[in-house]
Formats: structure tokens, C-alpha cells, sequence
């Protein structure tokens, strides 16, 4: 899907997603980094809730914010991780589906699961990070590990772009804990980003 900053956002701002993690995934240089990704691909790593969505839902997601048929570099390629048959067949049967939509072929992979490496602290929540202020009230400033797991970071680092959209946001409100400084500040840019896509 590209630059991992967009799904990270579109996923985290997904009603069932529990947390989310970018990294580096799918090839078999060990240890890579942003500047030296070998052949690895941008990835993200997304743990849901199935009672709320299921793979189905994950992988509509997934075709419809981003060009399947794009031939790009290694590190922006389409690709899909199964992690067992189920997964897998959906996927297959997705892309079978998905390609009746397009003249050109689907480039899109669909691969094992493999390692995966989680990107830098700078590169996870990136929307979120870019409001310093906002990550300081919530606590999470400086905090790379919480940055990571916490479901509040992936539900505001959509939000600050507009993913998930005010009807949601507003009534998920009560449940995120922010007071009223807080929220007032998300909101403002739900408001103003809310349709305009995955920026990236
Ligand atoms: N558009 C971004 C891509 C960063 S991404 C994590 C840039 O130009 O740096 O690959």
C-alpha cells in the first residue's frame, strides 16, 4: 500500500482494530531499517477484534486505499500476509474478485507471514506524533513502546486526518477518556480532514 504512515492511520482509525504497528516485512535481509530496507516492503501489522471485524473486512480496506495494479519499488509493493489457510484463501479469493474491477493486472502478493520488524519509534503513529502537544496530554510523548501498543495512540493518529470520520468519533468520545481540551482539539481535525482521503 506504499508509505505505511497512510494505513497506519486508515487501520488505527478502523472500529475492531486494536492496535497497529509499522515495520518492515517479507524479505530476508535480518535486521532492516528505514535507510537500509534490503528487500523488505513497508508493512503494517494489525491486531482486530474478529466479534467486530473480520479479514473480509480488513482486506476491503486494503483494496480500496490503494492502487493494486501500481508496479512500484520493493519497499512500496502491494502485498498481503496471511498468517494460516483461512487467511490465506480469503485473500486469494479477494484478489480473483478485485481483478474483474481493472484493466491492468493486480501486482498484489499474497504471502506467509513472515518476520516482521517493527519501524522506527519516529515512523509509528506519524500523524499522531506530528502533534507534539496532543501526544504530551495523552501521555504518550516520548513513550515508544505505548506509542505502539496503545489502542488510544492508533484511534488518534486516524483521527488527527480524518479517518473514521466525526459520526464515529463523536460516538466513541465518551469511551477514549480525553478531557475536554483534549478532545476538542481532535475534533477540530476530524472535522477538517474527514473525506479527504489517505495522505501520505
Ligand atoms: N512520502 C514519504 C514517505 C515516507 S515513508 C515512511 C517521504 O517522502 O519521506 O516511506
Amino acid at each position: 500500500m506504499a508509505c505505511f504512515w497512510g494505513p497506519d492511520s486508515l487501520f488505527g482509525a478502523t472500529l475492531g482494530v486494536v492496535a497497529t504497528r509499522v515495520g518492515y516485512s517479507g524479505g530476508k535481509k535480518p535486521n532492516p531499517s528505514y535507510r537500509d530496507l534490503g528487500d523488505h516492503t513497508e508493512a503494517i501489522a494489525i491486531e482486530y477484534d474478529p466479534n467486530v471485524i473480520n479479514y473480509n473486512g480488513l482486506l476491503e480496506l486494503f483494496w480500496s486505499h490503494h492502487d493494486p495494479t501500481a508496479k512500484c519499488k520493493r519497499q512500496y509493493t502491494s502485498l498481503i500476509f496471511y498468517h494460516d489457510d483461512e487467511q490465506k484463501a480469503l485473500a486469494e479469493k479477494s484478489l480473483k474478485e478485485k481483478q474483474g474491477k481493472y484493466k491492468n493486472p493486480i501486482v498484489t502478493e499474497i504471502i506467509p507471514a513472515s518476520t516482521f520488524y517493527d519501524a522506527e519509534d519516529y515512523h509509528q503513529k506519524y500523524r499522531l506524533q506530528g502533534h507534539s502537544s496532543l501526544c504530551k496530554d495523552i501521555g504518550l510523548e516520548g513513550n515508544g513502546r505505548l506509542i505502539k501498543e496503545s489502542f488510544l495512540a492508533a484511534r488518534l493518529n486516524g483521527y488527527v486526518v480524518g479517518m473514521g470520520g466525526i459520526a464515529q468519533f463523536e460516538k466513541e468520545l465518551p469511551s477514549l477518556g480525553l478531557d475536554e481540551k483534549t478532545a476538542d482539539y481532535v475534533r477540530r481535525l476530524v472535522v477538517k480532514y474527514e473525506g479527504h482521503g489517505m495522505t501520505c
